[in-house]
């Protein structure tokens, strides 16, 4: 057998899974059936077998760690094919005003594609697959993952089976997520269980047809990745790369989750989770929602490295954020996952030295750069590597020197690791009741006229505020070109119901008499100089002097004025001690003309992509927001109270 020597677990399977398997395996063809039971002895067997087929090589320095390089087309979600299915396409998507995008695949002549996601019929989207999954496993291995979104105990937490023929992702899903026998025993503990069902194949049956580029097979041409809430399936096909493949972070904890969230009264959000203790050692906990690739891994492991003495952070998750009110009307915070998929390039001992410690053993790397030593190597890293000491290749194979046109990493290569090995993982990290939520920060990267930090008025606005976050694209997905996109609460590749019903759900939850709600901020680390093209702030480390005014306004610290924003920082209140040559002018300057503009959009956004879906507060708060800036000239800063 290739990957696997026993199989005994397969009789442990509870009835329900085991008809799951049987028909999805008489539908894929594999020559194997493998329970996976998550042991540390099988991770050894799986990653042998991987480096003996070349799909993964060890590093030469660090201990456990491992290397893989993917076929150049495989390399970052695929958006564009990520698809919902249910009977009625308005519960995914409205119909957007000037119709639907045009459809990238002519196979799927029925596809419904919007600038918030794509929609397909349950029954046409399974007969395509069916197509696809027919004897799609021939010559390998299926793999069942049983793993557990959520701590051991957790009642919130939920249990997932990942039916795939990869072992990259079984290595993978065992470090993302709690995964193997245990979840087993759990499944086993009730009658009939609940478990959302997941199907995965690399889409290259042996003996392949075609030659495997870097060892690493996938199928571009049918990459289809899929979810169906009304049967809790999620069935991906043709992709190795991890926001495609490992079922249970995007497709199972944002987006099916965000479905069940609505339907049980809670809410699965694209948010890390930090806590924060301030110099006199009170300890807030705060969620903060950036797009992919936008630092939220950073920001979650921020060293405060004295800038402000005594701040101290913690980390409790770098991705997602279960959440819900407990009884005393507090919101509180899971992470459902078990390690992190972090973006590597401009990962360093300045932007996050707690990133770079955390992946020196037990990791898997995905297209990284090696030096002549045996180090990973990406952008970034220029400052913390001798670069005239060693030669470094690049994730293409190639030899790279510094200039080189080409970046020496992909700009989306990724390191996978356990959240436990990050030495500031936060104490109640796997608590089963969660962390509380004080502050909900919205961000993103915009270089022009979003001021660096400002607090919203109240819960409707702040929902606004989360509705309208804009940023410039990053290579997480497949868009090649910076540019300003929408991307709602940073979950616009991962909503998965309509979103004007994501947007009453989110304003309905925070109604409920005595909650004790959290404070929403908007932040932007990314502001430049119109002239010199150089950041205005300096980020990373230095964004705890960001945090410690949020946590001081937490604290109702009268440190705020009132701005047609929102509330901005009074002047001289954020602590810039031994900060030079900071312009905070330009760093809170609300500007007429581009907020008149921003409105404009945001109107065209709403009415093109949401229109008669769009709950009326929403319309409310930006006629609100746009009364105020026309009012700007008249504009008294009042001091908050
Ligand atoms: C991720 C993403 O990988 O958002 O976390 O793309
Ligand atoms: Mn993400």
């Amino acid at each position: 057998m290739e990957y696997c020597a026993k199989n005994q677990l397969l009789d442990k399977l509870p009835k329900e899974l085991l008809s799951y398997v049987q028909e999805k395996s008489e539908l894929c063809k594999p020559d194997h059936i493998y329970v996976c039971d998550g042991s540390e002895e099988e991770n050894k067997m799986l990653l042998a077998a991987m480096e003996k087929n070349g799909e993964i090589r060890k590093s030469k320095k660090h201990k456990n760690c491992w290397l893989a390089t993917t076929d150049p087309r495989d390399v970052a979600r695929v958006e564009s094919r990520t698809i919902i299915c249910t009977k009625n396409q308005h519960d995914v998507v409205s119909t957007p005003k000037s119709g639907f995008r045009p459809i990238v695949d002519p196979n799927m002549p029925n596809i419904k594609q919007t600038a918030l996601g794509n929609w397909m019929d349950t029954d046409e989207m399974i007969l395509i697959l069916n197509e696809r999954f027919n004897g799609c496993m021939k010559g390998r291995t299926m793999f069942v993952i049983p793993y557990m979104m959520g701590p051991f105990n957790c009642p919130y937490s939920k249990i997932g089976v990942e039916l795939t023929d990869s072992p990259y992702v079984v290595c993978s899903m065992r470090i993302m997520t709690r995964m193997g026998e245990r979840v087993l025993n759990e499944l086993n503990k009730v009658e009939s269980p609940n478990f959302i069902k997941c199907l995965h194949s690399v889409g290259v049956p042996l003996p392949a047809q075609e030659p495997i580029i870097n060892n690493w097979p996938c199928n571009p041409a049918k990459t289809i990745i899929t979810h169906f809430p009304e049967r809790n399936e999620i069935i991906t096909f043709g992709s190795g790369y991890g926001g495609n493949s490992l079922c249970g972070k995007k497709c199972f904890a944002l987006r099916i989750g965000s479905i069940l969230a609505k339907k049980e009264g809670w809410l699965a959000e694209h948010m890390l989770i930090m806590g924060v203790t301030n110099p006199k050692g009170e300890k807030k906990y705060f969620c903060a929602a950036f797009p992919s690739a936008c630092g939220k891994t950073n920001l979650a492991m921020l060293q405060n490295r004295d800038i402000i003495p005594g701040y101290k952070i913690e980390c409790v998750g770098d991705d997602i954020a279960w959440m819900r009110f407990d009884e005393e009307g507090r919101l509180r915070a899971i992470n459902p996952e078990f390690g992190f998929f972090g973006v590597a390039p401009g990962t360093s001992q300045s932007t996050n030295p707690i990133a770079l410690e955390m992946i020196k053993e037990d990791t898997i790397f995905t297209n990284v750069a090696e030096t002549s030593n045996g180090d990973v190597y990406w952008e970034g890293l220029e400052n913390d590597v001798d670069l005239n000491n060693v030669t470094i290749t690049s994730w293409k194979n190639q030899p790279w020197q510094k200039g080189s046109k080409e970046p020496a990493a992909h700009p989306n290569s990724r390191f996978c690791t356990y959240a436990s090995r990050c030495s500031i993982i936060d104490p109640n990290w796997e608590s089963p009741e969660g962390v509380p939520i004080e502050a909900i920060i919205f961000g993103g990267r915009r270089p022009t006229g979003v001021p660096l930090v400002y607090e919203v008025f109240d819960w409707d606005h702040g929902v606004f505020v989360g509705a309208t976050m804009r940023s410039e694209s990053t290579a997480a997905a497949e868009f090649t070109n910076k540019q300003i996109m929408n991307d709602p609460f940073a979950m616009r590749p991962f909503l998965a119901y309509n979103f004007g019903q994501y947007l009453s759900h989110w304003l309905s939850i925070g109604q409920k008499p005595g909650l004790k709600l959290p404070k929403m901020f908007h932040v932007n680390w990314f502001l430049k100089d119109p002239i010199t093209n150089q950041f205005l702030w300096p980020g990373f480390g230095e964004n705890i002097r960001i945090i410690d005014w949020i946590f001081r306004r937490l604290n109702n610290e009268n440190c705020a004025i009132k701005s047609p924003i929102g509330y901005l920082p009074e002047k001289g209140s954020i602590n810039l001690t031994n900060l030079k040559n900071i312009n905070i002018n330009q760093l809170f300057h609300i500007q007429k003309d581009f907020w008149l503009k921003e409105c404009k959009s945001i109107r065209e956004y709403f009415v093109e992509n949401v229109n008669d879906d769009l709950p009326k507060e929403m319309w409310t708060q930006l006629d609100l927001l746009e009364n105020r800036i026309q009012q700007i000239p008249a504009i008294e800063r009042e001091k908050c109270a």
